[in-house]
C-alpha cells in the first residue's frame, strides 16, 4: 500500500466550493420553505422553484453516528421575500450537547441565535468571521447582503438535526429591512 494518500475531498478556500466524489448536494427552494417567513402570502407569489440557498456536504459517517467531523458549504442567495431576508431554516442538534462552528467565506449576513430558554441573539457575519454555535442553541443564517452569502459549517457526526421546534415556533426575532436598513426585529 502506498504511503501517500491523496485527499478525496478539496475545498476551494477561496469560494467554500467542494469538490470529490464524496460530497453531497441538496438546493433548498423558495416552494421548500413553507411557513418560514412572514409573509407567506409573499413567498407563495414568488417563483416556488428558484433556489434560496444550496448545501455541499463532506460526511465521513451517516448522520447520527459517530467517528467523524462533518464540513458543509451552504450557499445562501441573496433575496428577499416581502421584507425580510433570505435565510436558512435553523435547527436544534438533536444530541443538545454537540456544538458547531461556522466560517464565513463570503457575502454579509446574521447569524441567528438562540438557546433552549428562548434566549435569542445575533452575531453579524462577513469573509473571515468565525461563529461558535454552542451546544443546545438553535441556528439560522440571513443574508442581508447583495452577494451569496458563503459559509463552512463544521459538526460532529453524531450531532443530528432536529428542524421541528423552529418550524413550529420560529427563533422569536427576525431579520427585516427596516428604513432601508437590515435589523434584527422581536416577531
Ligand atoms: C449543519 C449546519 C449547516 C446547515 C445549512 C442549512 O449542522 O448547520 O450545514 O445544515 O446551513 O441550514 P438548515 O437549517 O436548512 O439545515
Ligand atoms: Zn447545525
Amino acid at each position: 500500500m502506498s504511503l501517500v494518500v491523496e485527499p478525496k475531498v478539496y475545498v476551494d478556500v477561496l469560494t467554500g466550493e467542494l469538490t470529490g466524489g464524496r460530497v453531497t448536494e441538496s438546493t433548498r427552494t423558495i416552494g421548500g420553505l413553507q411557513g418560514y417567513f412572514l409573509d407567506e402570502t409573499v413567498r407563495m407569489a414568488m417563483d416556488q422553484s428558484s433556489p434560496a440557498y444550496r448545501v455541499q456536504a463532506f460526511e465521513p459517517e451517516k448522520e447520527g453516528t459517530p467517528g467523524a467531523i462533518c464540513l458543509a458549504t451552504t450557499t445562501l442567495y441573496a433575496g428577499m421575500v416581502g421584507d425580510e431576508y433570505f435565510l436558512t431554516r435553523g435547527h436544534f442538534h438533536v444530541n443538545e450537547d454537540r456544538p458547531e462552528l461556522e466560517v464565513t467565506v463570503n457575502g454579509t449576513g446574521f447569524l441567528v441565535l438562540m438557546d433552549a430558554t428562548g434566549k435569542t441573539w445575533t452575531e453579524s457575519m462577513s469573509a473571515g468571521s468565525v461563529h461558535h454555535v454552542p451546544p443546545a442553541t438553535a441556528h439560522r443564517v440571513a443574508n442581508i447582503g447583495v452577494e451569496p452569502l458563503v459559509f463552512i459549517s463544521y459538526w460532529p457526526s453524531e450531532t443530528g438535526h432536529d428542524y421541528a421546534p423552529i418550524a413550529e415556533r420560529g427563533f422569536g426575532i427576525r431579520v427585516r429591512q427596516v428604513d432601508g436598513k437590515p435589523t434584527v426585529v422581536r416577531s
